[in-house]
């Protein structure tokens, strides 16, 4: 631990007169000698000594953006040896095209060789680290934990529902925010790296769209982007206190230009669209004989299932995926504006066998529970998606298909996940 504090000291020392740290204008090169760091210290079985901060798998901006704000202050204010780790594999990256714009606004121009991601250590069994801080998620996946006895979560900023998990976490901060972004640039100094302010400024408006008003935006994140804004490297020269933070022109042209990347997905496949935004959970639903481990996928695709999911496609790459992914579940939750420009959410889902599973899971019983659990929801209102007929809507065989359209539009995966534990833990 010691020696690794006194290389990165090395390195950081220039950094540490309080202007200096602002004026720094090299964060991506810090944070990519910090991966050289890690790396050299993993393969000499010294990746203990560092702190692996990560947010979750989707690797959205919000996680990206939280991983490396939260990993810089540890690291260069609080010399803590910290690495951001970003749960995707390297060419992940392409996938989201609003990352690459807000990462190279922040001097990452070559994120997939300056972070470190899953493809970096991928030969590594079991993980190189024990001490994790979590980010844009609660709960230590098990591919950090297994056969890593030592492994703990030392610290927490989210925002999503807190699963109770990893009591000891200090700071454990689990609280309602568009971003999770703003909950980690409360941990930030004034004299940060503008790149930095910038990055996570970001995060916090492709969140909350723009922080328009009404929509997803707290208070949190609105007072983040109106303290960070005049350390950023966007320019604000209006008063930055009144709701009217959305309409400062630096901050609407970055939300509008973020959206609009964002929105660029007509030249993903429909197999990269259920890969780019997805989240996996494990569940072990007693009301099933012998409580077999389920393995269920969330897929956010943010174009209606007739752009890309008709002709079969659905079931075919739909299917395709799940046996990737030994999948017995796969939800694809929509999301998307209709030719009048509504807001829309449709539900996709697919109960099956999955081929690594155990034979002996009843699907029938599970896709009988699902389709009860999700109609019966006061919270999704859903109701069967008639302008969509999936090829095999008659349920023959063990695979089941049902979609829905989403009354409640405003239900992101942040609250399809909750009910969907609520279903596969209840009799
Ligand atoms: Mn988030």
């Amino acid at each position: 631990m010691a020696s690794t504090v006194r290389r990165l000291s090395r390195i950081t020392s220039h950094l540490n007169g309080s202007k200096a740290l602002k004026e720094d204008q090299h964060l991506a090169k810090l944070i990519a000698s910090h991966k050289a760091q890690y790396l050299n210290d993993v393969k000499s079985s010294k990746g203990k000594d560092w702190t692996v901060v990560m947010g979750n798998e989707a690797a959205d901006l919000d996680s990206i953006a939280s991983s490396i704000a939260y990993a810089w202050v540890q690291t260069v204010v609080h010399h803590q040896p910290t690495i951001a780790y970003i749960q995707c594999e390297r060419d992940d990256y392409s996938l989201r095209p609003e990352n690459l714009h807000a990462l190279h606004l922040a001097g990452f121009n070559d994120p997939a060789t300056q972070l470190l991601c899953a493809s970096d250590l991928a030969t590594y069994r079991p993980f190189p680290s024990t001490r994790f801080a979590l980010v844009d998620h609660n709960r230590l996946g098990t591919q950090f934990s297994d056969g890593n006895p030592d492994a703990h979560v030392a610290a927490i900023v989210d925002h999503h529902e807190d699963e109770g998990l990893h009591k000891d976490a200090d700071p454990r901060v689990v609280a309602p925010s568009g971003s999770c972004a703003a909950h980690v640039a409360g941990l930030l100094p004034d004299n940060l790296p503008a790149e930095l302010a910038t990055l996570v400024i970001a995060a916090i408006l492709i969140d909350t769209s723009g922080l328009r008003p009404g929509g997803k935006a707290t208070d949190v994140d609105r007072a983040a982007v109106a303290r960070l804004l005049p350390h950023s490297t966007l320019s604000s020269e209006q008063s930055l206190t009144g709701p009217e933070l959305h309409d400062v022109p630096s901050v609407s042209e970055l939300a509008q230009a973020l959206q609009t990347k964002k929105a660029d997905v007509a030249a993903l496949s429909a197999w990269d669209l259920l890969r780019r935004d997805y989240k996996e959970y494990t569940y072990r639903p007693s009301w099933l004989s012998s409580a077999p481990e389920i393995r269920a996928g969330l897929a956010t695709v943010p174009l209606s299932l007739k752009a890309w999911a008709k002709g079969g496609v659905l079931e075919s790459e739909g299917v395709r995926y799940m046996d990737a992914r030994g999948l017995s579940v796969l939800g694809v939750l929509t999301t998307f504006q209709s030719k009048k420009g509504k807001h829309k959410r449709q539900m996709a889902w697919v109960v099956r066998a999955s081929p690594h599973g155990s034979s002996s899971i009843d699907v029938d019983a599970i896709a009988t529970h699902l389709w009860t659990g999700l109609e019966g929801s006061s919270d999704m209102c859903v109701t069967p998606l008639k302008s969509f007929e999936p090829h095999r809507w008659e349920e023959t065989g063990s695979i089941h298909i049902r979609v829905y359209k989403q009354g409640n539009a405003k239900a992101t995966r942040k609250a399809v996940a909750p009910l969907l534990k609520k279903i596969m833990d209840t009799e």
